[in-house]
């Protein structure tokens, strides 16, 4: 009944709801409302209490609790179920295991990852309720070989949303979100396929919040949306992200139209224009990037004038002197 109550009050959020109210529709007793809003404030909710017009929700602390992103959110089907957890090792790896008989838009996340994954085997520094890590679970019926283009919405999704946040940030083709040039969030797209079609994704999304301190390795390449600056709270973060996902998601699978998902992409690209180097393998070739095109990929022109087309997963960027 607490839960229920909370939930009454956060769809209410800002505006006074009567004790009789809360009561009548929860069919329980006055004092039983009061007990449950103290439990409830005593979490760390700021509720204003007034006499004849009841209570108001101010404020809510920054928990990621399902049924508390469950009430922010708009989506349809994208975190209809979401399942939390306090610790675990990946929310992919979790997802992975629960894919086939979990629907669509169902969602992993945690406070924290002991062993979080980047691509390839690489780390994934998810240190306790500093930052998102989650997982979505989709079954698109799009080709094995369109599935890179779920990464892009993915991340065009993040980036949309923290320019919604006043947060200035911008996509590292194919799967950073840079804040001043410095990593603030990776994306991890893992598929298991049949033959021709996709059985389902797990879409891995991890944002860098409020953390302060990163471990040597990565000091001079990540960043928080905190140490940039910016006090946000993860579930206002979380839910307009999901949001935005939602309508990418469903515009694309709708029209299949790649051309408006790159064109997003040039908008808030961080390469377009600039001087890189594309390195693959042991080989580093300075390069301009001069465009991505419909299919996702990049375009570069290398110092002899040749243009070539990169794919992602093939090569890595890096900047002249930075990360980009
Ligand atoms: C990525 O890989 O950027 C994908 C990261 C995906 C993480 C999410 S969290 C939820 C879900 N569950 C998981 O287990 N994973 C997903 P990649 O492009 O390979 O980049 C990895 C590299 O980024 C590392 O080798 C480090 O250099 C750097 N790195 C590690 N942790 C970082 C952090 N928190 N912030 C910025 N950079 C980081």
């Amino acid at each position: 009944m607490k839960e229920k109550t909370l939930k009454i009050l956060l769809e209410n959020k800002g505006e006074f709801i009567s004790g009789e109210y809360i009561s009548e529709k929860l069919n329980i007793s006055r004092s039983a409302v009061w007990k449950h809003i103290k439990a409830i404030k005593d979490e760390g909710y700021a509720i204003e209490s007034v006499t004849k017009k009841g209570y108001k929700l101010i404020d809510y602390p920054d928990v990621m609790e399902s049924e508390i992103i469950k009430s922010k959110l708009k989506t349809n089907i994208i975190g209809k179920e979401i399942i939390y957890f306090e610790t675990i090792d990946s929310t992919n790896d979790y997802a992975k295991k629960i894919a086939k008989k979990s629907s669509e838009g169902t969602i992993v996340i945690s406070e924290e990852q002991t062993k979080g994954k980047g691509r390839m085997g690489r780390f994934w520094h998810s240190s306790k309720k500093d930052g998102i890590y989650m997982s979505i679970i989709l079954k698109p019926d799009i080709l094995p070989n369109d599935a890179p283009i779920i990464t892009q919405i993915a991340g065009l999704s993040v980036v949309k949303a923290l320019n919604k946040l006043n947060v200035d940030a911008k996509i590292k083709w194919p799967n950073d979100i840079l804040i001043n040039n410095k990593k603030v969030c990776g994306i991890l797209t893992e598929m298991s396929i049949e033959i021709d079609r996709i059985d389902y994704i797990v879409l891995g999304i991890g944002i860098n919040v409020k953390t302060l301190d990163f471990s040597e390795d990565i000091k001079n390449i990540a960043t928080s949306i905190l140490k940039e600056g910016y006090n946000l709270n993860r579930l206002d973060i979380i839910t307009l992200v999901l949001d935005e996902f939602e309508n990418l998601y469903l515009d694309y699978i709708n029209t299949k139209n790649k051309q408006i998902i790159a064109n997003m992409c040039k908008e808030y690209s961080a390469l377009i224009g600039k001087d890189i180097y594309v390195i693959q393998f042991n080989d580093r070739k300075r390069a301009k990037c001069i465009d991505i095109n419909k299919e996702g990929n990049l375009i570069v022109q290398y110092e002899d004038g040749s243009i070539k087309e990169l794919i992602s997963g093939e090569v890595s960027i890096r900047g002249e002197s930075e990360y980009v």
